[in-house]
């Protein structure tokens, strides 16, 4: 699709209007979990996941996300109370500083006690598996981002397989979103995520991001979380700690391609390269 047909130029999430006409918003990775893939166990600490959440929004993000249940494949669930347990004090403290605040969750009762306790939007990997997920985000004006995945996290990475990645994907973003509107969701509010790494070979994450602009025709905001993933890893052949270039490209090429949404783990970096990238991009449109 050309590229002047854009979705929406801005994102609400309660009474945050972000405007996405000027570059893409970076959302900054707060993991407070113990066996995230890439920063596991460092942020499990309510005072360290508060510090390293301030330091992102020093270093420039917009939003954060706050994950209490890693998504790598083979992760163990986390039952509500404990990610609750685990949320509850990094939310308090990051509310009260004014932060724009994102819980990747997928269960509607985490989403609900979380919205009550200050969160401004919804981070739902699995584009509403709970089926009262787009009635509870959608009593609160929040934002949801709707993520895809083939399979499950214990499944998602065993020979994953489409006909045409990005039109698939596409396809059932397309459906979703529809799903949350008619459940009530203001269309204003939806963010829609291709999942890079959800049930995805390198070659499918490859498509995904450079071919991303054939996303732009749903309208609505689109949201790439490339940063450190195993992709990035097979290419390079690299660990998880030296995948800052990969991912800076990564988030760059998204953003040119029409990316409004990072979801990053370094923020000040990842700022620098992707407003280079907007800056392209607004130039090409000219
Ligand atoms: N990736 C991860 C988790 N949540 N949410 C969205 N919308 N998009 C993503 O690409 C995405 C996501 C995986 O990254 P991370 O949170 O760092 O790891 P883990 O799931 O192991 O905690």
């Amino acid at each position: 699709m050309p590229g002047e047909a854009r979705g929406q130029r801005s994102w609400r999430c309660r009474e945050r209007i972000f405007d996405l006409s000027l570059h893409p918003l970076v959302m900054g990775v707060v993991n407070i979990t113990p066996d995230s893939f890439s920063d596991g166990g460092r942020f499990l600490d309510p005072g360290a996941a508060v510090a390293h959440g301030r330091r992102l929004l020093a270093e420039g993000a917009d939003l954060l996300d706050l994950g209490a249940e890693s998504t790598r494949p083979g992760a163990a669930p986390v039952p509500p109370g404990e990610q609750l347990r685990r949320l509850t004090p990094v939310i308090t403290a990051l509310a009260a500083d004014g932060a724009c605040l994102s819980v990747d969750t997928a269960g509607a009762d985490v989403a609900e006690r979380v919205l009550a306790l200050g969160a401004h939007a919804i981070n739902d990997v699995t584009a509403l598996g709970d089926s009262a997920m787009a009635a509870t985000v959608a009593r609160q004006g929040a934002g949801l981002v709707l993520m895809h995945m083939q399979g499950t996290p214990a499944t998602m990475q065993q020979d994953p397989h489409y006909d045409d990645a990005v039109r698939e994907i596409a396809c059932w973003l397309g459906e979703r979103a529809a799903a949350a509107r008619a459940a009530g969701v203001a269309p204003e509010c939806i963010a829609l995520d291709p999942g890079i790494g959800f049930g995805k070979t390198v070659r499918h994450n490859l498509e995904l991001i450079a071919r991303l602009d054939e996303l732009a025709a749903l309208g609505h905001p689109l949201v790439v979380g490339a940063s450190r993933k195993s992709f990035l890893g097979k290419l390079l052949d690299l660990p998880v700690e030296e995948r800052l270039e990969g991912s800076l490209v990564a988030a760059a090429v998204a953003a040119f391609e029409g990316a409004s949404i990072l979801r990053v783990h370094d923020v000040a970096a990842t700022v620098r390269a992707s407003r280079v990238a907007a800056a392209l991009r607004a130039a090409r449109r000219r």
